[in-house]
């Protein structure tokens, strides 16, 4: 067959990105949108159907009834494929969790230069939550006790990782039955190797047991260290202006791209290109001065504490180079591709590694250390600032975007209720007067082989029509963001009528940006305190609210779903399901697609499904909204009901004479 080779405008829907290809094609150069092209994934491996655990294999099981050379059953092999994915998911959130809690540590003592504790209330009330003491005390004296509790959860061996005790009551005591509370972090990720060895656990619901243990470690467990770390030592995130795109580059400045996931290098360049004796320094390189902006979720953390534009999601990191503008491309952990530095040769651009753990052939190693964090971050803005000279010929797409991110969970309590009266009450009312029809949470990445951003925007363009209220993170949020989807009253004539007035009445957008991936953990907290706020019944399996990332590509979104369906939530993911199995046949290789839904919905509440038609998911997300809906006795969800109100509504009346808007207003 011969393959297709996909046009710029059928590979993304942004304009910026459009242009950086059609320029890569003129320059020859490839990007992973080409590379998708050019080859056809495995239908055996995207299926489940290979195992590669041992020396006999890899075993391809291309028909039902063959087992591998060990025996091992086809349903045996997907459930070992899949909890070895979410066990890398977790490892990689709950590791990014690790090394904040020992950054934490490193503040608390006074060896951490350039780092303070920005968020004094949020340690606080952390702290309190696990009976540390807080009366009376300094905070670094509790920021240490913070800091050793937490780096204890991930070599913990027995008892519960203590996060689990901010989940609902009533799940706590779900998990406990089920016997998934998992006892540290790293040995729920270790035990779901040893499982999968050649030669162990051969039962794939017992596998899929573990799963939810392994994801329960990363979301109650790691994200969720990381994110609270992260607050306490950066500050809790509130709204803040800022922009997204390729367009946020500069011609007249060093541009500096951060990208990765950790927060810890990327805010302290933020402060170092601030520094008076690093601007004076790219000044008189020739430069206005330093820009910086970040790719994937670095972009999102100093996003929406800093309002440092970002560059783009994750098939941008590639596209910001192909603009000739990037003096360095600064990297830390995860979804960084290899390809950078072979596509970074082609220009000046230097591509600085910076973590102990993460190395790429060509690229400068400049190890990031916390203990020296400020002096670090300033060499590496020298070395782009040294690189300015050699910028070539440069095209810098004129596309960028305006949005407000900053939707903690902290933000939106305050943001409902003020200051004497913060609570999550009105969203509550809101859902369960119908105004609200429920929630919807669009995560997770951009997948070469789909349309760049298309799936994301579509189906949460959708939802707003339909009165769901969108909370968005990671690369689905910068896609929305792209897309003008995050900013004050942009869009809002294409929303439902009640949700409209919520967002008029309260002032904010229909799509909330709630942060990085590992601050998914932020959607599971807002969770919990509409259960525990009342009305929409005691656990987080009866909210009306869906998970989704139809664009996914990662293990960690992987993890995500698994710990989201743990805690009680329907997920869906679009595109290519690892455990689709045999095409059409409903048969043993469809009993892991089979646990993961209905099993996993007996057990937890929650399911997975792997949905690729963006109309179905919205179906299917609408009607279990309205399941949960019925199930609670809420009214029946009625558009016409909404809409009387809002500045829509006054803005209509005040062209009507005095005597017609008064009998509109008050019925006299
Ligand atoms: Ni999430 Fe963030 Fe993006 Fe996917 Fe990668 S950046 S941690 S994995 S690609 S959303």
């Amino acid at each position: 067959m011969p393959k297709k080779v996909r046009t710029a405008q059928e590979r993304t829907i942004d304009p910026a990105a459009q242009e950086m290809l059609i320029r890569a094609d003129e320059l020859g150069l490839e990007t992973a949108f080409h590379r998708a092209d050019d080859f056809v994934p495995c239908n055996i491996g995207a299926a489940g159907l290979c195992c590669k655990l041992c020396g006999m294999g890899p075993c391809r099981l291309t028909k039902e009834g063959m087992t591998g050379v060990c025996g091992a059953t086809i349903d045996t092999i997907q459930a070992r494929n899949l909890i070895r994915a979410i066990a890398a998911g977790s490892a990689a959130h709950s590791d990014h969790g690790r090394d904040m809690a020992f950054t934490l540590k490193a503040v608390a003592n006074g060896e951490a230069e350039g780092y303070v504790i920005r968020d004094v209330a949020k340690l606080r009330t952390v702290a309190a939550h696990y009976g540390i003491p807080i009366q009376g005390r300094a905070p670094e004296e509790i920021a240490n006790d913070l800091a050793d509790l937490y780096i204890d959860q991930f070599g913990q061996q027995r008892g519960q990782v203590v996060p689990v005790r901010r989940a609902p009551a009533k799940r706590q005591k779900l998990w406990a039955e089920r016997g998934v509370i998992p006892r540290g972090v790293d040995r729920e990720v270790v035990e779901a190797l040893h499982r999968t060895h050649i030669g162990d656990d051969q039962d794939p619901e017992h596998i899929l047991q573990h799963a939810i243990r392994t994801g329960l470690a990363d979301g109650w467990g790691g994200s969720l260290i990381a994110t609270d770390v992260s607050d306490i030592l950066f500050g809790t995130p509130a709204p803040i202006l800022g922009q997204a795109n390729l367009g946020v580059l500069k011609t007249d400045m060093v541009n500096v791209v951060v990208h990765g996931h950790e927060p810890t290098l990327s805010e302290m360049i933020v402060a170092a290109s601030q520094d008076p004796e690093i601007i004076a320094y790219a000044k008189a390189a020739g430069a206005t001065g330093i820009n910086l902006a970040g790719i994937c979720c670095t972009a999102n953390e100093i996003l929406m504490r800093q309002g440092i534009p970002a560059a783009g999601n994750f098939l941008h990191q590639e596209l910001s180079i192909l603009t000739g503008a990037v003096e360095a491309m600064v990297v830390d952990v995860q979804c960084i591709m290899q390809a950078l530095v072979g596509l970074a040769q082609n220009f000046h651009t230097k591509i600085i590694t910076t973590s102990p753990k993460v190395k790429i052939k060509g690229a400068t190693h400049m190890q990031f250390d916390e203990h020296r964090a400020l002096s670090i971050a300033k060499d590496i803005l020298r070395a782009a600032i040294d690189n300015f000279k050699n910028r070539g010929d440069i095209r810098i797409p004129d596309v960028r975007s305006e949005l407000v991110p900053g939707f903690s969970h902290e933000y939106i309590n305050y943001m409902l209720g003020g200051t004497y009266r913060a609570s999550f009450r009105p969203l509550n009312d809101a859902i369960m007067s119908g105004r609200i029809r429920g929630v919807a949470a669009i995560v997770g990445c951009n997948n070469a082989r789909s349309q760049q951003d298309y799936l994301h925007t579509y189906v949460t363009q959708e939802l707003l029509k339909q009165d769901v209220l969108v909370v968005e993170t990671g690369c689905g949020a910068i896609a929305s963001a792209k897309l003008g989807l995050l900013l004050g009253e942009a869009g809002l004539d294409k929303v439902g009528p009640g949700l409209r007035e919520i967002c008029e009445t309260v002032g904010i957008p229909p799509v909330l940006h709630m942060g990085s991936c590992v601050d998914n953990t932020r959607i599971l907290t807002v969770l919990t305190q509409m259960v525990e706020e009342g009305g929409l019944g005691d656990d987080i399996d009866q909210v009306p609210a869906v998970g989704l990332a139809p664009e996914w590509m990662s293990e960690k979104a992987l993890s995500i779903a698994t710990y989201c369906v743990a805690s009680g939530a329907y997920v869906i993911f679009g595109g290519a399901s690892p455990v689709s199995g045999m095409p059409d046949k409903v048969s043993d290789s469809d009993i892991v697609l089979r646990y993961i839904s209905q099993g996993w919905e007996e057990q937890f509440g929650g399911k997975l499904e792997f949905v690729q038609d963006p109309d179905e998911m919205i179906q299917r997300t609408l009607e279990h909204i309205d399941k949960k809906r019925a199930a609670l006795k809420l009214p029946e969800y009625d558009p016409a009901r909404f809409g009387r109100s809002g500045d829509e509504r006054m803005l209509q009346l005040e062209t009507l004479p005095l005597e017609e808007r008064q009998a509109a207003l008050y019925g006299f």
